[in-house]
C-alpha cells in the first residue's frame, strides 16, 4: 500500500450475501488497492487516494464466492464512469449480434418494452431499439449522454425495487430485462431481483451475462477480483439465490467466451408450464466434475495466484534488466487489480495505450502508470508489450500483426505468462 492512499470500506461481511449463512471462509488476500475504475488525472496524483481491502470468501453452503469486505457503491459507480463498452471493437460485435438474435428468438415487437440495467453507452440497446422500446437504466451521467447520442433513452439511477416501481407505473411491464456484466456488482442483489420480479411480464425474461467462477479458478485470472465486483457467480450459486432465495426460474444457461468465459443465464418468474432447458441440467453437472460444489476447490486457489504474481514479475523485472521497453495494452480495470498486487509500476511499464476517450490523459489508479492514445505504439513503440486486455487477444493480436512484424513482443498474462 502506498503512503498516501487511505483505507475506507462499507462493511466487512459477516454472512453470506445471497443464503444469509454465518461460516464464511477465506479463499485469497490481493491486499489494499484503489477500486479498479479509479483512473486519476494529472491533479489528483499528489492528492490521498482511497485505498480498501480485496479479500475473497466462500460460502460453504451455496458456494456463492464474494468480496470480504464491501464498498459503498455510490463511490464506485455514480460519478463518471471511465469504461466505456463501446470502445472494445469486439464488445460492440458481441453486443450487436446478441441484440438482433434476442429479438429474433424473442421474437420483439414494437410495443414491448425492454430494460436493461447497467446499460452503460447503450451498445446492446441500439442493436434492439429497432425491434421494440427500450430503456437503460445506469447511475453514472456521463455513460447516459453517451447513450443519448445513439438515441437511446437512459434513466440515471441505481436499478432496485423502486425504479423498477417507477419505471412499471410509466412505461409498464418489461418483456425482457438484460444485466451484462453487473449482476456481480451489486451490494443488495436481493432488491435489486424483487425489481425484476416486478418489473417483469409474466411471459418474460431477466438475461445477464456474468463472469463464470469456473474461469476464475481453471484459468487462474485473478485480475477479474476488484471492489466492484462483490460476486463471483456459479451456475449453482445463481441457482440458490435465483430459485430457493427468490422463487424465479433459471430455464437456461450458455457458456460464452466473453471475459475469458462467462454464463449467459435466463431467468422466468416460473409460471406454471415454464418448461426448463437441458443445459441448466447440464452445467450443473459440468460444474460439479469441476469440483465448484465443494469448498476445498477454491481454498488451492490463493497459491495459483501467488505463484503466478512471481513469475509475472520476474519476467518483467529480467527484461527491463536486460534493457528491454515494456509498455501496456489496454487499460481494463482488471489490469489495475494485476498491476497493483504485482506491484508493476512506471519504472516496468512506460505508458499504456487504450482506446477509450475518458482513459487517455489519465493515470492508473495506485501504480500512476500515465494512459495514452493507440497512437503512441506508431511514434514511441517499445519492445514488449504486456497485455492487460487479454479477454480480447485473438482480436488484438490479428489488429497488431505490422507491429509483431516489426519485432515486437507481446506477454500474455492470463491463463499462463506467455511471450508471442
Ligand atoms: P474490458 C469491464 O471490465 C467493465 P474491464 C466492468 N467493470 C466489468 O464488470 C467487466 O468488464 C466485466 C481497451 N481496448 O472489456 C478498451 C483497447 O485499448 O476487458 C478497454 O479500456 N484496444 C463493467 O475494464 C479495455 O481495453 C482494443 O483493441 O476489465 C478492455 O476492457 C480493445 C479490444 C480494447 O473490461
Amino acid at each position: 500500500m502506498k503512503s498516501n492512499q487511505k483505507i475506507a470500506i462499507k462493511s466487512t461481511i459477516k454472512k453470506c450475501r445471497s443464503c444469509g449463512h454465518t461460516k464464511l471462509v477465506p479463499m485469497l488476500d490481493l491486499g489494499v488497492m484503489p477500486p479498479a475504475n479509479a483512473f486519476l488525472q494529472k491533479a489528483d496524483l499528489k492528492k490521498p487516494e482511497a485505498a480498501f481491502p480485496l479479500r475473497l470468501v466462500v460460502c460453504p453452503k451455496c458456494f456463492l464466492v464474494q468480496l470480504g469486505d464491501v464498498v459503498d457503491t455510490d463511490a464506485l459507480f455514480s460519478r463518471d464512469y471511465y469504461y466505456l463498452t463501446g470502445a472494445s471493437a469486439p464488445l460492440v460485435k458481441h453486443f450487436q449480434d446478441f441484440g438482433a438474435r434476442l429479438a429474433e428468438e424473442m421474437e420483439l415487437k414494437k410495443t414491448d418494452l425492454v430494460v436493461e440495467f447497467g446499460s452503460n453507452d447503450g451498445v446492446l440497446l441500439a442493436a434492439i431499439m429497432p425491434y421494440a422500446r427500450v430503456l437503460g437504466v445506469d447511475p453514472a451521467t456521463n455513460v447516459g449522454k453517451e447513450a443519448a447520442k445513439r438515441q437511446v433513452p437512459t434513466l440515471t439511477d441505481f436499478f432496485g425495487e423502486k425504479s423498477a416501481k417507477t419505471i412499471r407505473q410509466k412505461e409498464g411491464a418489461a418483456r425482457v430485462i438484460l444485466a451484462n456484466n453487473v449482476f456481480a456488482h451489486i451490494s443488495d442483489i436481493h432488491n435489486v431481483i424483487k425489481g425484476i420480479s416486478h418489473l417483469l411480464t409474466d411471459d418474460g425474461q431477466f438475461i445477464s451475462e456474468v463472469h463464470w467462477v469456473g474461469n476464475l479458478m481453471g484459468a487462474g485470472g485473478f485480475d477479474q477480483i476488484y471492489h466492484e465486483h462483490i460476486y463471483y457467480y456459479s451456475a449453482h450459486a445463481l441457482k440458490h439465490l435465483l430459485e430457493k432465495v427468490h422463487g424465479l426460474t433459471l430455464v437456461k444457461v450458455e457458456l460464452i467466451p466473453m471475459h475469458g468465459e462467462s454464463l449467459r443465464i435466463y431467468v422466468t418468474k416460473g409460471e406454471k408450464g415454464t418448461a426448463v432447458d437441458a443445459s441448466v441440467a447440464d452445467f450443473l453437472k459440468k460444474e460439479k466434475t469441476l469440483g465448484l460444489d465443494k469448498i476445498d476447490t477454491y481454498l488451492t486457489f490463493s497459491k495459483r495466484v501467488h505463484t503466478t504474481k512471481e513469475k509475472l514479475l520476474a519476467t518483467l523485472k529480467d527484461l527491463r534488466k536486460a534493457g528491454k521497453r515494456i509498455a501496456g495494452y489496454g487499460a481494463p480495470a482488471k489490469g489495475n487489480t494485476l498491476l497493483n498486487y504485482v506491484g508493476v509500476g512506471p519504472d516496468l511499464l512506460e505508458y499504456i495505450i487504450d482506446t477509450t476517450p475518458t482513459k487517455q490523459g489519465a493515470y492508473t489508479p495506485g501504480m500512476c502508470i500515465p494512459v495514452v492514445s493507440p497512437e503512441m505504439l506508431k511514434t514511441n513503440p517499445p519492445d514488449y508489450i504486456l497485455l492487460l486486455s487479454w479477454n480480447y487477444a485473438d482480436a488484438i493480436l490479428a489488429k497488431e500483426k505490422a507491429l509483431r512484424d516489426q519485432g515486437v513482443k507481446f506477454i500474455i498474462p492470463v491463463p499462463d505468462v506467455r511471450i508471442v
